[in-house]
């Protein structure tokens, strides 16, 4: 069944409906719904929000990583904090990951200089803290005590709008956080022989036992990944 004979099945539309007389083929109020195909980078941002319109007890944290922030549907989507009501919408902290490369290519925002990166983002209407580091213990206590800050400015936000009959043009200003890590950061660092060169590592799962490249056994690797689970499971 094609997307549109699909469409044509839902109730009170008709084919005849489909694509004529004003109705619309696309999401819309009167076909709601989305698909967001796993894999395909960009769309991040804009379900995030998409989960909060109209569920105002809602915070919906989103990890957008420097290679997504790169594609044209993410550069558009840091806008829809202009489609958001405080006084009926949850609210979309976003958090853009900068660990510097898309898979092993260099990024734009985790290069230019910080005053500049901080501008852009001010001027797309956010409020962004940032949380930098290397040293895995201090970075998770700055990013919990930065999400602290966030999620305390994110509910007094609707409280000012139900409270004080805040309208839209007094847009408030939301938070965001701008985390820059290292790439691969507390990956293994050796796989075989070779350094994992962590800076390309992608979430490429590090395989268990022997494989096609002829790792033999990797119980090196594999007590690796333990003892960092076990590390940061137990991390209070
Ligand atoms: C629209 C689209 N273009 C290209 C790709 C191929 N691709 C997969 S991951 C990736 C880089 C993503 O970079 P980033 O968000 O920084 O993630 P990281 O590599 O740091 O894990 C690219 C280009 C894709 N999945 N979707
Ligand atoms: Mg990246």
């Amino acid at each position: 069944m094609s997307g549109i004979e699909a469409l044509a099945e839902r109730p009170g539309v008709t084919t005849n409906d489909v694509g004529h007389n004003g109705k619309r083929t696309h999401v819309a109020p009167e076909t709601p719904g989305s698909i967001h195909e796993g894999g395909e980078l960009g769309y991040s941002l804009s379900h995030a929000f998409g989960a909060v319109f109209d569920n105002p007890d809602l915070i919906a944290a989103c990890v957008i990583g420097d290679g997504e922030a790169e594609t044209g549907p993410l550069a558009t989507a840091w806008h829809s904090n202009k489609f958001l009501n405080p006084a009926n919408d949850g609210a979309v902290p976003p958090i853009l990951h900068l660990n510097g490369y898309k898979i092993a290519n260099p990024t734009v925002l985790a290069r230019i200089p910080r005053a500049e990166l901080e501008s852009l983002l001010i001027g797309y209407g956010y409020r962004p803290y940032f949380v930098e580091g290397h040293d895995p213990e201090p970075m998770h206590r700055q990013m919990a005590a930065t999400l602290d800050v966030a999620i305390e400015e994110i509910r007094a936000i609707p409280q000012a709008a139900r409270t004080d009959g805040a309208t839209v043009a007094d847009r408030p200003r939301w938070p965001m956080i701008v985390l820059r890590s290292p790439k691969g950061w507390t990956g293994p660092k050796e796989v075989d022989s070779e350094a994992a060169r962590a800076r390309q590592a992608h979430r490429a799962p590090a395989i268990r036992g022997a494989t096609r490249r002829g790792h033999a056994g990797d119980s090196k690797l594999e007590m690796a990944v333990l003892a960092a689970r076990q590390k940061y499971n137990s991390f209070p």
